[in-house]
């Protein structure tokens, strides 16, 4: 077998060392009948190319964003909403690995698209940067802030009064550096290896949302599959849960460092109090309402069970 997955990010990023860490360990399970090649990002084109790719079987294996799929996916935009998940990163992957809503539900919906997603995974809190300060909504007003393509992201942007912009994270550094878009938001890790640091002044640490990655395969040609090697694929998506828990929290711990200590582009960090963020969570939980009134029933209910079974995992 020789299988391409895509990653929609580089080589040293966590998505990127998920996906060859993954082929390695198919290619040894399957004493070397099964080849994958990992792409990084960039060769085939922009982050919405690369799911229209999986979906017609150019690519067999794609990690995506559901960011960008919320325009085809609409239910997936709910990991869009700001202060949906905990603040405990573990109890978030918990949850995510678990929950009912998501792994059946969700899952089935974006079936409907060909697109099987194996796993939802987190890559770490995300963190906002700025050419300013954001520490409370009315800093949010008119400012440019860029986002992926979900439309529930941008409301859920508007909702402080910022002026948001979808844009491919490709053209994200230039448009920082050229005033094009004013901040972004993103997990630290990411900031720091794609060097939007270095032409922003300040990162918020706001945990305002996680970043939720899924692990996906084209459902048809996993449906081909003998079941044999179907149970060796999903035998390794179980395997990689702790690898990627442990993947990302280790970057995003050793690169806040990086940030803070870069003498050449100082990067003022602020962290949110508890009073700035509760200020921000106030202004987003509307937003909830507005998800529902987009989706339609099946997408409540899908928010509504989650929102259950995060409420069951904090207490
Ligand atoms: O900001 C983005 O669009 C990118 N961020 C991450 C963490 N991974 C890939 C994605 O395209």
């Amino acid at each position: 077998y020789n299988w391409k997955f895509v990653t929609e990010e580089q080589q040293g990023q966590v998505q990127y060392e998920y996906a060859a860490e993954f082929a390695e360990r198919l290619h040894e399970k399957s004493d070397g009948r099964i080849n994958m090649e990992v792409y990084e990002f960039g060769g085939l084109g922009s982050e919405v190319n690369q799911v229209e790719l999986l979906q017609s079987g150019g690519v067999e294996f794609a990690i995506v964003s559901p960011g960008f799929t919320g325009t085809m996916v609409s239910e997936g935009q709910l990991f869009a909403l700001h202060f949906l998940f905990t603040d405990d990163m573990r109890l978030n992957q918990q949850i995510l690995d678990e929950s009912e809503a998501l792994n059946v539900h969700l899952t089935e919906k974006y079936e409907q698209f060909n697109i099987k997603p194996l796993a939802y995974w987190t890559e770490g809190a995300m963190q906002w940067t700025g050419d300013r300060p954001l520490t409370t909504p009315e800093d949010f007003q008119g400012f440019k802030m860029r986002t992926q393509t979900s439309p529930l992201i941008l409301r859920s942007y508007e909702a402080y009064g910022a002026d948001p912009q979808e844009l491919s994270w490709g053209e994200l550094y230039t448009s920082l550096q050229q005033g094009v878009v004013q901040g972004q938001e993103n997990p630290i890790f990411f900031i720091e290896d794609a060097k939007f640091h270095e032409v922003q002044d300040y990162m918020m640490i706001s945990e305002h949302n996680i970043y939720v990655a899924m692990t996906t395969v084209n459902t048809d040609f996993f449906a081909a599959l003998p079941t044999d090697i179907q149970d060796l694929i999903l035998e390794t998506v179980e395997e990689m849960r702790p690898v990627a828990y442990e993947m990302q929290e280790r970057m995003n711990d050793e690169l806040l460092g990086a940030i803070e200590n870069n003498d050449r582009h100082p990067t003022e960090v602020i962290e949110l109090t508890v009073e700035q963020r509760e200020a921000f969570r106030e202004k987003a939980l509307p937003v909830r309402d507005f998800f529902i009134g987009e989706v339609g029933e099946d997408g409540k209910k899908i928010l509504e069970m989650l929102i259950e079974e995060i409420e069951a995992a904090t207490n």
